[in-house]
């Protein structure tokens, strides 16, 4: 391909793409808090782990799972949105031992992306 019709591709697909792609009228997902905080080591161990996004996030396939040190879930498979505060997700745990914990997310964002993500916890 000769340069200048390289050049031309180029224009053509630029001004394409300018065409076709809309701002981005919903934003994507981002955890950017949590009950516990990331690697927190917490003295009491936690009855619920809250989960908070930079927006709110849609209903659907939002998932929390809390697996302890030797890969056994020991949450309650009962995730949950707030009512009042759509970027907030909690699920409930049961009695929590001392322990390294990881919790593993997954929410659709408004932008309709799918955000995966998880961070790890202690109890003394
Ligand atoms: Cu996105």
């Amino acid at each position: 391909m000769g340069k200048h019709l390289l050049i031309k591709h180029l224009k053509l697909l630029f001004l394409a793409s300018a065409v076709l792609s809309p701002l981005p009228a919903w934003s994507h997902a981002i955890l950017v808090k949590s009950q516990p905080a990331q690697d927190e080591t917490v003295a009491e161990a936690p009855k619920q782990i809250d989960l908070w996004f930079n927006d709110a996030v849609r209903g659907e396939y939002k998932a929390v799972a809390v697996i302890d040190a030797a890969g056994k879930r020991v949450d309650n498979h009962d995730v949950d949105q707030s009512l009042t505060d759509g970027s907030h997700i909690y699920a409930t745990v049961g009695s929590l031992p001392s322990g390294k914990y990881t919790v593993r997310y997954r929410v659709v964002s408004q932008d309709t992306h799918i955000v995966t993500g998880k961070f790890e916890f202690n109890v003394k």
